[in-house]
């Protein structure tokens, strides 16, 4: 693990963090395009200046032009999502253990990381959005971390597939579900710990797992180093960073953050009149479809009769994208995007657009399409909770 010493102070005790964020030149603040967007962009370890959302726990998104620079999103600029102010700052190494137990497994284990490193290691490219991304633009408002579209981020993730780790515990017969804990803590006892529960066949899968690499390198610390579940397609709320802890239990969990919290209405859209609340509700699972124009900024001037290079990224849940439209009016016309190279049906998809405008002002849609049919709907959907925002996405350019 590459250290900044400023940052981090290596002793016999482990690792060790000291948590303080540098705030970048006073003048250095950013404005989301919406009321009290105004944020100030903040250093943190291992982190390039990111935009602040809160300071305690860090909570930090990824500027948006940071997804024309390539489909993975580095490391240093991945966005930063916790619950509890008590983050690990401290963690041992070689003392770490992961924790494999409950009433349904027949082996319970005690895993060292190099234990866990020696195990055949998976690979995927997949994106880890929150929730709760592009919150702030839900209208009417609604409570909750205000993002802009920043609280998303494609890396390449490498561990070790959680079915090996549950093949070597054995599994019992009428095991319902697992549970997965992290080191960090609530700051004080009414707040219930951070534990998130999958079925036990979705745990079994094969494509679900514990990530001790993000991108060729370790976890930075704040995406959950030493090591974070992946759990490909499905929102970033089920991926437990510094995860230590795995239960197989033979009933639904239903801790705080499995209910009341991370639920969404029980229908198609995932949606309610706005200001209603649903009678019934499931957890959130698998990310919609979304796609975003990174090239050009909302209000950009562009040359008018030149041509130009529209360019952005696309995803979903998992099916795999395979259809970007953009209009130029409105919706009456759609020009077909081509797609960029695959990096498999979890990962962003990048799409390119060649377009001319004639003079004035233009609004530019984006719209995807996955593998069965899901797209993304012209009028902005809404839930309490402010999730799954897929609306199709506008921007102005100025052609002059
Ligand atoms: N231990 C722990 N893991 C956690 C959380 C948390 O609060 N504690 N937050 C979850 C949520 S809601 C999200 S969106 C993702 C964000 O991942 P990131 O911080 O690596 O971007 O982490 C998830 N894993
Ligand atoms: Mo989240």
């Amino acid at each position: 693990m590459k250290l900044d010493r400023r940052d981090f102070i290596l002793g016999t005790a482990g690792v060790a963090l000291t948590l303080r964020g540098n705030p970048a030149a006073a003048a250095e603040a950013v404005e989301l395009p919406f009321a009290n967007g105004r944020r100030q962009l903040v250093a943190y370890p291992q982190k390039r200046p990111l935009i602040q959302l809160t300071a305690r726990p860090p909570q930090l998104e990824t500027p948006f032009a940071v997804f024309n620079q390539g489909i993975l999103t580095p490391n240093d600029a991945f966005y930063v999502r916790y619950h509890l102010a008590n983050i690990p700052l401290a963690i041992d190494e070689a003392e770490f253990r992961l924790a494999i137990g409950g009433d349904k497994v027949d082996r319970p284990l005690s895993l060292s990381l190099a234990e866990i490193k020696a195990l055949e290691p998976v690979e995927v490219v997949a994106v880890n959005q929150c929730s709760g991304n592009s919150r702030g633009f839900f209208e009417p408002r609604v409570g909750g971390g205000q993002w802009g579209n920043g609280a998303m981020g494609n890396a390449r993730w490498k561990g070790v597939a959680l079915k090996t780790l549950l093949d070597m515990a054995g599994i019992r017969a009428g095991a319902r579900q697992v549970t997965f804990n992290g080191l960090d803590e609530p700051p004080d006892p009414a707040t219930p710990d951070y534990v998130k529960a999958l079925d036990i066949d979705h745990a079994r899968d094969g494509e679900v797992m514990l990530a001790y690499q993000m991108n060729g390198e370790d976890l930075p610390w704040l995406n959950g180093y030493p090591l974070r579940l992946v759990v490909p397609g499905h929102y970033g709320t089920y991926w437990v960073k510094h995860l230590n802890q795995i239960t197989v239990i033979d009933s639904p969990f239903e801790g705080f953050w499995m209910k009341p919290a991370y639920r969404i209405p029980a229908n198609d859209c995932a949606c309610v009149e706005p200001g209603k609340t649903a009678a019934v509700t499931v957890p959130i699972s698998r990310c919609n479809v979304r796609s975003f124009v990174t090239s050009h900024a909302d209000g950009a001037q562009v040359a008018a009769g030149k041509t130009l290079h529209l360019r952005g990224i696309a995803f979903d849940g998992g099916y795999g994208i395979t259809e970007v439209l953009v209009s130029v009016d409105g919706g009456a016309h759609w020009s077909g995007a081509a797609l960029g190279e695959d990096f498999g049906k979890y990962s962003f998809r990048e799409w390119r657009l060649p377009l001319v405008l004639a003079k004035g002002e233009r609004n530019v849609a984006v719209r995807a399409t996955n593998r069965i049919g899901q797209s993304q709907p012209m009028e902005a959907l809404w839930n309490p909770p402010g999730y799954m925002r897929n609306v199709v996405e506008t921007i102005r350019l100025h052609a002059v």
